[in-house]
C-alpha cells in the first residue's frame, strides 16, 4: 500500500513571518518525510479552486486574495497517519482555539491570518496534492534512517 501523504502550504503571511523553516523543523523532527516543496505565487485560479468547498462563505473572496497575496511555500509530507497528526500539529482553523504548542497555537491570533494550511482527510489531501503539485515534482525516495522511526 502506498504511504498516506498530505498538502501542507504556509501561506503569505507565515512567509513573511519566517515561519517556513519552524514548520518544515516540526515535521521533519517528528520523523515524517518531504517529498515535494516549492516557494509560489499561487494564481487566484489555484487558489479559487482548491477552497472551492468553501465558495458560498462570506470569507471566501477575502480567503483567497490573502493567499493571492504572497509567495506561499507548497509542500507534500509523507508518513504514517500524516494526514490526521498534520492537523493536530497545525491546531484549531481558529488560532485561539488552537493549543499551545501547535503551530498555530505557537504563531498566530486571528483565523484570517493562521499562517498555515494542511489538508483535513486523506482524499481531500489527493486532491489537492494533484492540483499544487505535478507527478514528477514528487520525489520518491527512502529515509535511510526509516528502520529508526518505524518498527
Ligand atoms: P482549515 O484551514 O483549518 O482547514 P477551513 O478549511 O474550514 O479551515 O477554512 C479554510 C480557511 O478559511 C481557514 O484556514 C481560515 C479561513 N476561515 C475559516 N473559517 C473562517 C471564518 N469563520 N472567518 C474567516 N476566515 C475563516
Ligand atoms: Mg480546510
Amino acid at each position: 500500500p502506498k504511504a498516506e501523504r498530505t498538502f501542507l502550504a504556509v501561506k503569505p503571511d507565515g512567509v513573511q513571518r519566517g515561519l517556513v523553516g519552524d514548520i518544515i523543523k516540526r515535521f521533519e523532527q517528528r520523523g515524517y518525510k518531504l517529498v515535494a516543496g516549492k516557494l509560489m505565487w499561487a494564481p487566484k485560479d489555484l487558489l479559487m479552486n482548491h477552497y472551492k468547498d468553501l465558495s458560498d462563505k462570506p470569507f471566501y473572496k477575502g480567503l483567497v486574495e490573502y493567499m493571492a497575496s504572497g509567495p506561499v511555500f507548497a509542500m507534500v509530507w509523507e508518513g504514517k497517519e500524516v494526514v490526521k497528526m498534520g492537523r493536530k500539529m497545525l491546531g484549531a482553523t481558529n488560532p485561539l482555539q488552537s493549543e499551545p504548542g501547535t503551530i498555530r497555537g505557537d504563531y498566530c491570533i486571528d483565523v484570517g491570518r493562521n499562517i498555515c494550511h494542511g489538508s483535513d482527510a486523506v482524499e481531500t489531501a489527493q486532491r489537492e496534492i494533484a492540483l499544487w503539485f505535478k507527478d514528477e515534482e514528487l520525489c520518491d525516495y527512502e529515509f535511510a534512517d526509516k528502520k529508526w522511526v518505524y518498527e
